[in-house]
């Protein structure tokens, strides 16, 4: 697809995808760093940058944040790549690359994505940013596929509230009306398959329910230079997340 249909479709349904948009070669070869970064690396990251089903079972990691500032091999992805090229014409401003993170969901015990916007998490103003996310191997709806809610991105913010998910504590408290369901589109993907979605586009995932596979994916977030973050309430919002974690021992090392 040239850039100029995918902006088309990115605007018209609030997500574009991708396919094949690293070859199998390079998800070969970033597999293999990222499973290097999590033996070396991730036992001494912080607890609030790194999430697992079972804090007592290393095995069922889910998520890890900020990958690129941990280990600067990651960085030229995020940075100045074929990612953040894409960024800048769907948002028509400079970008600034927020976050690379890292999503898996361990085999039986994977939880749902809830539903929900990421412009809720991001409180930017106006809401101009793009995620991205890239399957790293087979992903498909029994090990939980992202679902996006076409031209959800056109119908604005709904009302979020607190979930029971670590790593995605805020969802959509209505989701399931009658739009939502007739508009929500599964997306199963290949190894090097890119979605990219609009900061008010509504997704959600279900578990993985397959016993033994896992679901490994890439997240790249970009916010437009233009926007504004509003830095109070964003560290007001985190600091009273990290005490209601903190208060049901969430977090590992507690
Ligand atoms: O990996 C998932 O299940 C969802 C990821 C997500 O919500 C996102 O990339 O915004």
């Amino acid at each position: 697809m040239d850039i100029q249909s995918i902006k088309r479709k990115f605007e018209e349904d609030g997500y574009v995808f991708l396919p094949g948009f690293l070859s199998v070669e390079e998800i070969g070869e970033l597999n293999g760093k990222l499973e290097s970064f999590i033996q070396n690396v991730v036992p001494g990251l912080p607890a609030t940058d790194v999430f697992y089903e079972d804090k007592n079972d290393l095995s069922t990691l889910k998520q890890i944040m900020h990958i690129s500032d941990y280990d600067p091999d990651f960085a030229p992805l995020l940075h100045d790549s074929k990612f953040s090229e894409i960024a800048e014409v769907l948002l028509e401003d400079k970008v600034v690359p927020r976050i690379l993170e890292y999503f898996n969901k361990p085999p039986k015990i994977g939880k749902p994505t809830p539903p929900h916007q990421d412009g809720y998490y991001f409180m930017l103003k106006p809401a101009k940013a793009v995620t991205m996310w890239m399957a790293l191997e087979n992903v498909d709806e029994a090990n939980g596929c992202v679902r996006y809610v076409k031209g959800s991105h056109r119908k604005g913010m709904r009302t979020h509230g607190r979930t029971q998910t670590l790593g995605f504590s805020q969802g959509i408290v209505d989701f399931g009306l009658p739009d939502d369901m007739e508009n929500e589109i599964a997306f199963p993907a290949r190894p090097g398959d890119l979605l990219i979605h609009d900061s008010l586009t509504i997704h959600r995932a279900d578990g993985n329910q397959t016993p033994d596979r896992t679901r490994k994916a890439l997240g790249f977030i970009y916010f437009g230079e233009s926007a504004k973050e509003d830095v109070e309430a964003k560290a007001a919002y985190q600091a009273k997340l990290q005490q209601e974690m903190q208060a049901k021992g969430e977090l590992i090392g507690e």
